[in-house]
Order: C-alpha cells, then structure tokens, then sequence
C-alpha cells in the first residue's frame, strides 16, 4: 500500500469517529482534493467501510477483517506497545525477523506479526504451528532495564496477560503450565517463547514470542498435536476476531509491564499462581540432570519453580520440563 494511503488511513484513524475535511486531508497529505477522492475510491476496493458526507468529510467507519500494520493499530489504546508495526502475510518465524529489527534497533514496544509461519518455533528447537489467518503469531521487542537474569519473569507475566485476556472474553478460566504453556482443560491453547540477548548485566533487547490458537477447528489441527492441542474456537464454538484480541493483548500486556517495572515481581507472581495449573498436587520434573517426581509449591520471587520433594526438601527450578499424572499411576505421565 502507497505511504500516502497509509497516512490518510492513520489520520482518518486518529480521529476515529468524527470526520476529517477534504480539505484538511488534502492539506496534511500534500495532494489534490481529487487525488484524496482517488485513494478513498482504492480504500473501498481493500474493503474499508468509508462515509463520505458532502461539508463533513470522511470517517471510516469498519476496517477490513484482514489483518494489516493499519487494522492493529485503529483504536489501539496504547502508549508506547505497537506504535510501530510490522506485519507480513508469510514469514518463516517472526522470531526471526524480530532478532533482524532489533539489530538493527527497531525501538521498544515495536510487534512483529504475521498471518502464517512457516518455520514457527518453540523452546528447545521444537515447531510451532502457526497455519494462516487461524491464530496470533507474534514477537514484541522489549529493551527493560532489568537484570538479564529476571528474563524469564516476562515469561510469566506475558502467560498472566494472555491467561486474563482469555477469561475476559470467553468467562473461561485457562491454567497457566509453568513456565509458558497456557491450557484450557488440559490443553495447549498458547505458548511463549522468551528469547534475550543481553550482555553480563545489562539486557540488550527481548523478543517475547506469542503464539495463541484461535479459529482452528479441530480439523484443523494437524495430527500430531490433535489430542494435546486447542483453539478459542473448538472451546467455545465461535470464531474470534483476531484484530480485536491483539489489541487487547497489547493493551494488558502494556499495562502490566509497566506495573511490573515499577513494583517488581510479586503482583505478578500473585497472579501466576492464581491460573497456576497443578499447584500443590503432584508433577513429573524433568532436569538435564534426572526426572522425578514431587510436589508443585508455587513460584518463588523470582520466577523459579518451588517443588517439593517426597523428604519434604524443596527445590528451586529454573529449567525443567514438568508433567503430570495420576495418583498411583506414574507411568502414565504426560
Ligand atoms: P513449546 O516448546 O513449549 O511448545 C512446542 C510444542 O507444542 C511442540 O513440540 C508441539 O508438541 C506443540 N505445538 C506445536 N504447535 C502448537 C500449536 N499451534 N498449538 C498447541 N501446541 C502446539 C511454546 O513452545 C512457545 C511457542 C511460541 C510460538 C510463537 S508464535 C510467534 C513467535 N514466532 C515463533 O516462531 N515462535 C513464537
């Protein structure tokens, strides 16, 4: 899309409902009266809603459902969270291509995001499914002024976001996996991958990935996650709008960050443990070093898994993969 158009569409969008003369528009973009009628006339045809009102001028009224830099951004209310933008129809991994703008020092708050990945990825190498137009596939550039090894407490609180935004919208209460699974009956509905390149005290950038299921059926889900993964849609059988979620996802994650960076962690981890999945019953831990079996405590202040083992001893966890089985039956673990 022309950079004219782009900025008509963001002046049209700051004024949200009320109308921007022709003349007005003409004046700030440089360009003919006839020239603005022409762009409009194109708007249309990328399935803008736009009123037109012979001595008001134009508003637009509803946006295209495809998502663009221009559809995020209408009525986003945020300060400083996706001012800037970048979105793609395709890519391999926005992961990837958040890692290339922060390099080149694409600024804090700036979202990548994209329709379909084709090279999703989670933690430890492992793939993220990411089909088109079916879920949110997104990366945010962070540059906290946080000791790198708090990190992984972005993880949690971007879980808390996603986990509020969801019961918000459905009245459905998801659990949180530590560290960054968000399930809903059991099931995988998102996931976070936190990636960080920092120095030995100071964090250079973050790219917090979001990878969240939406308006998958389960026809949709390919095989070898069918049994073990969901999508906003499968529980409650309705699509959802993806623009809209974002916004909000944006929005709480701005607000909570912020809290977070004036008041530390505990608010935070409060609200971990408030969706945390299997606190005080048993989980399967699964360390470099050995697997074994205990008790999930909670979350200690600063983000690590509390578990307890079977001679009372707690342990504190950074990394570990954790399951869950029934009572007696822990050769079932998932
Ligand atoms: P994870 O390592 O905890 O989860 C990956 C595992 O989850 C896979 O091995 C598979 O079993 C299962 N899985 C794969 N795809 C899906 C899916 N769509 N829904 C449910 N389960 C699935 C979780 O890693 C972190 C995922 C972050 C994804 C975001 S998307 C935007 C950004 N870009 C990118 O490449 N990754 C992040």
């Amino acid at each position: 899309m022309s950079s004219t158009r782009n900025k008509l569409i963001q002046l049209l969008a700051e004024r949200k409902d009320e109308f921007t003369s022709g003349q007005v528009l003409s004046e700030k973009l440089q360009i003919s009266r006839s020239a603005i009628w022409k762009h409009m006339r194109e708007l249309k045809k990328d399935g803008y809603t736009i009123e037109g009102v012979s001595n008001k001028g134009y508003r637009i009224i509803d946006y295209p459902s495809k998502l663009s830099e221009n559809t995020i951004q209408w009525g986003l209310n945020t300060n400083w969270l996706g001012k800037k933008i970048i979105h793609k129809k395709s890519t391999p991994s926005t992961q990837r291509l958040a890692h290339q703008a922060a390099l080149e020092l694409a600024e804090h708050g700036t979202v990548l995001i994209a329709d379909e990945q084709t090279e999703g990825k989670g933690r430890m190498d492992r793939s993220w499914h990411s089909s088109r137009n079916k879920g949110i596939w997104m990366s945010l550039i962070l540059r906290p002024h946080i000791l790198p090894y708090l990190a992984p407490q972005l993880t949690l609180l971007a879980a808390t976001v996603i986990a509020d935004v969801i019961y918000k919208h459905t009245l459905i209460k998801p659990q949180i996996k530590w560290p960054n699974d968000i399930l809903i009956d059991q099931k995988k509905l998102a996931g976070i991958l936190t990636e960080m390149q920092a120095e030995q005290d100071k964090v250079q950038y973050i790219v917090l990935g979001i990878g969240m299921n939406i308006n998958q059926t389960i026809d949709d889900l390919p095989n070898d996650i069918k049994d073990k993964a969901t999508s906003l849609q499968i529980e409650t059988n309705k699509k959802w709008d993806l623009q809209q979620l974002i916004q909000k996802i944006l929005e709480t994650f701005e607000k909570k960050y912020e809290e977070y960076i004036i008041n530390g962690f505990p608010n935070v981890k409060t609200e971990w443990e408030d969706y945390g999945f299997r606190i005080n019953e048993s989980i399967q831990i699964t360390t470099m070093q050995s697997t074994w079996f205990g008790t999930f405590v909670g979350i200690a202040e600063d983000g690590a898994l509390l578990a307890k083992r079977k001679d009372g001893k707690i342990e504190r966890l950074y990394s570990a993969e954790i399951a869950w089985f029934n009572e007696g039956d822990e050769s079932h673990a998932k």
